[in-house]
């Protein structure tokens, strides 16, 4: 058995198509706007979003922060969740890089803001207040038990966000998860935001890479915030030739799930679809565990979070244990752990990790 590693989607491989796109992908200087390749994924991106324009990225951490750089100024203040990616774990790059202020309220536990928090955060026109010029949301939600904020809850706070002349940026990391697991088009997901960044890295198995998408201005602006982060990359095709099969894939299958009836079903969506079954069963497989705390209703996706019952071993060393075991999962926090299922986890995968978790905590 090789090792079920279950730390995060982030780990996957590229397909065998991906591998082979990539070494005949057409190149040229994407600084010069010249490489094909990079332009075919942004323009496919950008139709697949129902956006005008997209840009190629290195990674979703750099997608969030180009589009916070071209939406604020400094001095200006984004609305976002306590337990938002962008907060906890970008390195704090818009206050660092962007002199832009933070303003966090309250995760909800399905990974939605109440909107009259929302509604409370936003500053009056005073000399002593930074300004209000962003509400930043994230879907799936990561750290919410990878939750999918639905097209209404969106919509909501986009018309809130109007209202108020606010835009709303959207950090689309796993939007495909969202999209499946609600069985809509992700352009329902996204009709009514700024910007949005999504991940051809995680659940879609492409090595690098995330794309941001908005209005053509937009990307205009956010190609010189990416200018400026040294993201400017030259042969980007490498990148995006991958992300291009990714999409390919993803898009057959959801005209096919649309019954535009373009071609047969291919393996993106549905291997989406399995992760989320495989999540599911994993979780079911914690609850009955003694010493091991889950909720399985909340795992929607392909994130599943549990916690270790009080008195009992650190996450760390459940970790260690794990790891004897070839099972890795992440520790990440006082009690908590996440396993994120993925291309190359299978159902066996997952009932060999139960087995290993449940004979851990017997012998703990
Ligand atoms: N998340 C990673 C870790 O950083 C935690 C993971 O393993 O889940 N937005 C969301 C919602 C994300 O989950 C991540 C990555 C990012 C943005 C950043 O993407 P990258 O890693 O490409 O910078």
């Amino acid at each position: 058995m090789g090792t079920i590693d279950l730390r995060s989607d982030t780990v996957t491989l590229p397909t065998p198509s991906m591998r082979e796109a990539i070494y005949h992908a057409e190149l040229g200087d994407d600084v010069f706007g010249e490489d094909p390749t990079t332009n075919r994924l942004e323009e496919m991106s950008a139709e697949r979003m129902g956006k005008e324009a997209a840009l190629l990225v290195a990674s979703g951490t750099m997608g969030n922060l180009v589009c916070t750089l071209t939406h604020c100024r400094r001095g200006e203040e984004v609305i976002l969740g306590d337990r938002s990616h962008t907060f906890l774990y970008e390195a704090g790059g818009m206050s660092t890089l962007g002199g832009i202020h933070p303003h966090t309220i309250s995760n909800q536990p399905d990974g939605t803001m109440r909107l009259e928090d929302i509604e409370g955060a936003i500053r009056g026109d005073n000399v002593h207040f930074p300004r209000t010029r962003l509400i930043c949301l994230e879907n799936t939600h990561n750290r919410c038990s990878g939750s999918a904020l639905t097209s209404e809850y969106i919509d909501s706070a986009a018309a809130l966000a109007k209202e108020h002349g606010l835009s709303v940026h959207l950090d689309g990391a796993r939007i495909f998860n969202a999209a499946v697991a609600l069985g809509i088009d992700v352009k329902e997901l996204t009709a009514n935001v700024d910007s949005l960044s999504f991940c051809l890295s995680k659940g879609l198995s492409a090595p690098v890479g995330s794309v941001v998408c908005g209005s053509s201005e937009f990307i205009a602006e956010a190609r010189r915030a990416r200018k400026v982060l040294g993201g400017g990359m030259r042969q980007a095709g490498v990148i995006a030739a991958a992300g291009i099969k990714a999409l390919d894939e993803m898009v057959d299958r959801l005209a096919e799930d649309h019954a535009a009836g373009i071609k047969a079903l291919e393996e993106m969506v549905d291997r989406l679809a399995e992760d989320h079954e495989n999540a599911r069963r994993l979780a079911e497989g914690i609850a009955s565990i003694t010493g091991l705390l889950i909720e399985p209703a909340r795992v929607q996706t392909n994130i599943v979070y549990f916690e270790l019952d009080e008195g009992r071993m650190t996450p760390k060393a459940l970790v260690t244990e794990l790891n004897k075991k070839e099972v890795k999962l992440l520790s990440v926090g006082v009690r908590r752990l996440r396993a994120v299922t993925h291309y190359g986890i299978s159902t066996e995968d997952i009932d060999l990790t139960v087995k290993a978790l449940g004979e851990v905590m017997k012998a703990a």
